[in-house]
């Protein structure tokens, strides 16, 4: 059998995962000598480049002496979390990433308690120590701390530690030794990953962990043999979730190297590789030996805390940027994404709207924006939190919130927080002035928290969280502070009237903007809504002013992007997206109509 470990890389999100990994291709000399690739080569698909952030987990294999490694890189943001637990249970071993300025943040706490309860051993490797504020002891000690708190055992408490600027293809033993390359990460590897358990002589037995799908082959399950031997051609039983069983036929067996895809004719237990052929494939399936199958245990998908409706879109100007406008196209998209995507889930709760839950907005927004880019049209509405009844008590999802800020404005932090009934659970200072303060808060009043932040404090705050536990509902939150300003007409937006309107908020368009009754131009200074017009002209006039007319000095728009806006958006508003705009609406359009409702509502 060949010697095979497999591991995972696991860490807060832009702790150095990815460029780590690139690190381990570029050392083991698995990238050829002229070959060529991108910075953080794994981050393959366009969104993940644009925004570099992992959004998929992925999987690469390298050699290294007589050793293949098959290593998987996990998505670090806490939308993408459901994926960490999976990609678990289908290693031996982990590298757990933390910056050595950043050191232990949410989601460091949650892809360790998970790898802690899965039994796993990590090696630790504090990552970053170039950054001039890097303070690796701290960060060490934080992990063992973190780890005493989370009940790990002594030997999973015993873990080896490895100090590196992942970028610089750095790494050393200790903070005194000379710099060195990633050898001694490689030799951890070897050391502390135990070697797979399981025997290629035994009946077949492999969970699918991730589903792909290719335009010629259909879905491809990437698993993990833990037993036995595949062969391409081999008839084989698919174990499903539910206890079906489903016969099918391996197509094509497929092999990982690098960044490349190969057809492999056999692999073995121990191995990591991907089966196409079986049309009814899902994450979680066992892919058995058809004589005598055995299902291994099923794999457990964190639950969606978040919703949003997709929904044709109905605005004014709809049909005229999109080519997919229609519900059956809107349908179709959203059930092919579900396919592959196990974290997501769909409902159709009216003519042309759907339910989309998912993880949270990031989440959201990834498939929204793909959506766009492949030409359709649509409308969103404002995430919701999933409620759901825990022993007979409305429970709603929690998150575990950590925010660093300058010293002076942690105050204002703390009390806009207070008012959105986050509970604050230790204030720590960071050194350079500024403030670590975690909290506990409902998902729910985290929803157009951001922007808030951000402004509060004048974009130095930096805000992360992830997700703790259902507890029960916490009754009323704090909302969007202030109104919006609505267009009453539609047109073309002019540098006049913009300019009257600019005093009353903040702007969300320039000039020459298409805009309906009912949309949505910018953010009013008070709570309520002010109905304005975008498209008025200056009125001609024969008597002449005395002195200069006043300069027209539009102070420029504030960028909303998709995600800006899904979080700003309330009850009664939208979004409306297409391949070209995003647009921000009222649910009505007219201001009757919204008066009526809102008295109905009442
Ligand atoms: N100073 C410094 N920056 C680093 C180092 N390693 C990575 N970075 C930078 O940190 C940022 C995030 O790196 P990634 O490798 O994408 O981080 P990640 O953990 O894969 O991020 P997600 O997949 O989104 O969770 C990038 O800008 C890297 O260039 C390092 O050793 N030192
Ligand atoms: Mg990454």
């Amino acid at each position: 059998m060949q010697k095979i470990r497999n591991i995972a890389v696991i860490a807060h999100v832009d702790h150095g995962k990815t460029t780590l990994v690139d690190g381990l291709l570029e050392q083991s000399g698995t990238f050829g000598a002229h070959e060529q690739h991108d910075e953080r080569a794994m981050d393959s698909n366009d969104i993940e480049k644009e925004r570099g952030i992992t959004i998929l987990s992925k999987n690469t294999a390298i050699t290294y002496g007589d050793y293949k490694i098959n290593i998987i890189d996990t998505p670090g943001h806490a939308d993408f979390g459901g994926e960490v637990e999976r990609v678990l249970k289908m290693v031996d071993g982990v590298l757990v990433l933390v910056d050595a300025y950043e050191g232990v943040m949410p989601q460091t706490k949650f892809v360790v308690k998970k790898m802690l309860a899965l039994g796993k051993k990590p090696i630790v490797v504090i990552n970053k120590i170039d950054k001039p504020s890097a303070e690796p002891d701290r960060v060490v000690d934080e992990m063992f701390d973190l780890f005493a708190d989370m009940d790990a055992t002594d030997d999973q408490q015993d873990f080896p530690i490895i100090y590196a600027a992942a970028r610089d293809g750095m790494a050393k033993l200790d903070m005194d030794d000379e710099d060195g390359d990633f050898k001694c990460i490689f030799d951890a590897i070897i050391e502390s990953v135990p070697e797979p358990e399981g025997s290629a002589q035994n009946p077949l037995q492999a969970q699918v962990f991730t589903l792909d799908y290719d335009n010629y082959v259909g879905k491809i399950g990437i698993s993990r043999i833990f037993n036995g031997t595949v062969n391409k051609g081999d008839n084989i039983m698919l174990a499903k979730a539910d206890g079906e069983m489903v016969k099918g036929k391996i197509s094509k067996l497929i092999g990982f190297h690098g960044l490349n895809r190969m057809e492999i004719d056999q692999a073995e237990a121990g191995d990591i590789v991907a089966f196409a052929g079986m049309e009814t494939v899902d994450v979680g399936d066992t892919v058995a030996d058809p004589v005598n199958p055995v299902a291994l245990d099923p794999m457990h998908v964190e639950e969606p805390t978040l919703t949003v409706v997709f929904a044709v879109n109905d605005s004014p100007l709809a049909g005229q940027e999109g080519k997919h406008v229609t519900s059956n196209k809107l349908r179709e998209r959203l059930e092919f994404e579900m396919n592959t995507n196990v974290a997501m889930k769909l409902e159709v709760v009216g003519e042309g709207k759907f339910k989309v839950s998912g993880r949270g907005e990031l989440q959201i927004t990834v498939l929204a924006e793909n959506m766009r880019r492949e030409d359709f049209e649509f409308s969103i509405s404002r995430p919701e939190v999933i409620v759901k009844e825990i022993e007979g008590v409305k429970c709603e999802p929690y998150e575990h919130l950590v925010i660093d800020v300058p010293e002076d404005l942690s105050g204002t932090v703390i009390e806009r927080l207070g008012k959105r009934k986050a509970e604050m659970k230790s204030m720590l200072p960071m050194g350079s002035g500024f403030q670590r303060i975690e909290f506990e808060i409902p998902a729910r009043a985290l929803i157009g928290f951001r922007g808030q932040f951000l402004t509060d404090t004048k974009g130095e705050g930096v805000m992360n969280h992830s997700f703790l536990e259902f507890r029960p509902f916490s009754g009323a939150v704090e909302s969007r502070s202030y109104g919006a300003l609505v267009s009453m007409t539609a047109g073309s937006t002019l540098a006049f009237s913009l300019f009257g309107i600019q005093d009353r908020g903040v702007l969300y368009i320039g000039v020459q903007t298409e805009v309906y009754e009912g949309m949505i131009v910018g953010e009013h200074s008070r709570t309520n809504d002010l109905v304005v017009n975008p498209i008025k002209g200056k009125a001609q006039s024969n008597v002449r002013s005395s002195g200069a007319d006043e300069a027209i000095k539009l102070i420029p728009p504030r960028d909303m992007s998709l995600e800006r806006a899904l979080e700003w958006i309330e009850d009664d508003e939208l979004l409306e997206v297409t391949p070209k705009n995003v647009r921000i609406r009222k649910k009505f359009l007219t201001e009757s109509e919204r008066k009526r409702h809102a008295r109905k509502g009442k």
